[in-house]
């Protein structure tokens, strides 16, 4: 039989929404339940993840969390549609643009930010590095956390 899969996680977070698209391209049958990390959590969602954030992953008596390694967890766990390279340059490749992402756009910068901050970052970041000159007009909003 196989084992249930339940993805915790918050409906307007881009991590979460990472999580279902490598669960639906995988074609992998879910259930959820939604967490919102910025209210009180239950302690039993702490148990998972000691950190309070989402999402997290729980497959029969295995959860995992961190985006990153949850959709490795699919990858691998599940048959289905190859979507992780097996060649060790090309994972790295994928690995290191996820990460750089994660790391430095959403984890230092979004959330932490207004989206004027957050495009002044994005600016004087890509000006300092690149030399590219800086664009003019921030967006008016974000959606994503
Ligand atoms: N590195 C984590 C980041 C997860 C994360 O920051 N999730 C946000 C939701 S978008 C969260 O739970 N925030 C709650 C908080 O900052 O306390 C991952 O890749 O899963």
């Amino acid at each position: 039989m196989l084992e249930p899969v339940t993805l915790h996680g918050y409906r307007f977070s881009v991590y979460n929404r990472v999580a279902r698209l490598v669960l639906h391209q995988k074609d992998v049958a879910y259930d959820i339940v939604e967490v919102n990390p910025f209210n009180d959590l239950d302690p039993a969602y702490l148990d998972l993840h000691p950190f309070g954030r989402v999402p997290t992953l729980v497959h029969g008596a295995f959860s995992v969390f961190e985006t990153r390694a949850i959709t490795s967890y699919i990858e691998h766990a599940f048959v289905g549609l190859q979507l992780q390279p097996d060649n060790s340059k090309a994972f790295a490749r994928m690995d290191k643009s996820s990460g750089s992402l994660t790391t430095t756009v959403t984890g230092q910068w979004l959330g932490k930010s207004s989206p004027k901050e957050f495009f002044d970052r994005w600016q004087a970041s890509l000006q300092m590095k690149r030399k590219l000159p800086l664009a003019s007009k921030p967006p008016e909003k974000f959606y994503m956390c």
